[in-house]
């Protein structure tokens, strides 16, 4: 116990831990989720420039930002969901959930065969058998290889007649990972937590209805989850204290062994 911090320095400077990347970059480009009538939508990010070393600001460079709370790779507080209504806001997050051990699941061989994907209670058992329980005070991180879409909107939110085909978590397993599971949040690498077809689901976007109203949160369009070891990964997870902010467009990151 003596000099853990100490320890970690070494180990980042050595490179024996790695920081690795989860944000996807964040532009007028990034995709951003789109509810289907008559619900409303995030419009797209703008980007309004103040000064750029001219008259305006002739030193400086500075811009002004319109964007949604849920844009991007981003945080999904307690209070965004109707189930999680009295629970906290993004700025009242304990600050100690945002850092906390991961654990990967892939299905990406699952997803790339059927882009409906599911996961399962039975999936996260296997995992478990295989890896030890899901982490206390930790974060799930489910990999699908959705992140390769994440450059293209249409690509990423993979909408047909029938609406949108993403992979997500199936009823009975987002109400065991809200109510048994000992994690306090899940991340994905697609646009939400819940799968494209989700609004037909009952509960309607179930992985939203019992994690947030169990208090639990979502982490959303991560990249990079494949340079991350099933186990044995730290999450770093920095959404903007918004004061009332159902999200936040957040920096994530993992420190990694190697
Ligand atoms: C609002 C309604 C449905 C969904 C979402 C937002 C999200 O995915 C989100 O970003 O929280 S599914
Ligand atoms: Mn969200």
């Amino acid at each position: 116990m003596a000099d853990i911090l100490g320890g970690l320095i070494e180990a980042m400077s050595s490179g024996t831990v790695e920081v690795v990347d989860l944000t996807q970059p964040l532009s007028d480009r990034t995709p951003i989720i789109q509810l289907p009538e008559p619900f409303a939508n995030t419009p797209p990010l703008t980007v309004h420039e103040i000064s750029r070393y001219d008259d305006r600001g002739p030193a400086w460079y500075w811009n002004w930002l319109e964007m949604g709370e849920h844009h991007g790779t981003h945080f999904d507080a307690p209070i965004h969901w109707v189930s999680g209504q009295d629970k906290p806001d993004v700025s009242q997050v304990p600050p100690a959930h945002l850092i906390g051990p991961a654990a990967v699941i892939d299905k990406t061989a699952e997803v790339a065969e059927n882009p409906d994907y599911l996961l399962t209670v039975d999936d996260v058992r296997a995992f478990e058998s295989e890896h030890g329980s899901l982490p206390e005070g930790g974060w799930l991180l489910y990999r699908t290889g959705w992140d390769a879409r994440a450059h293209d909107q249409a690509e990423f939110l993979n909408a047909d007649d029938t609406g949108p085909h993403t992979p997500g978590v199936d009823i009975e397993c987002a109400r065991w990972l809200a109510e048994e599971a000992p994690i306090v949040g899940m991340g994905v690498e697609t646009v939400g937590t819940d799968a494209g077809a989700a609004h037909s689901f009952d509960p309607p976007f179930p992985c939203h209805y019992f994690m947030l109203g169990a208090g639990k949160y979502g982490l959303t369009q991560l990249a990079n989850l494949d340079r991350l070891p099933p186990t044995g990964s730290v999450l770093v997870a920095a959404p903007l204290r918004l004061e009332g902010g159902s999200g936040s467009p957040t920096r994530a990151m993992a420190l990694i062994p190697r």
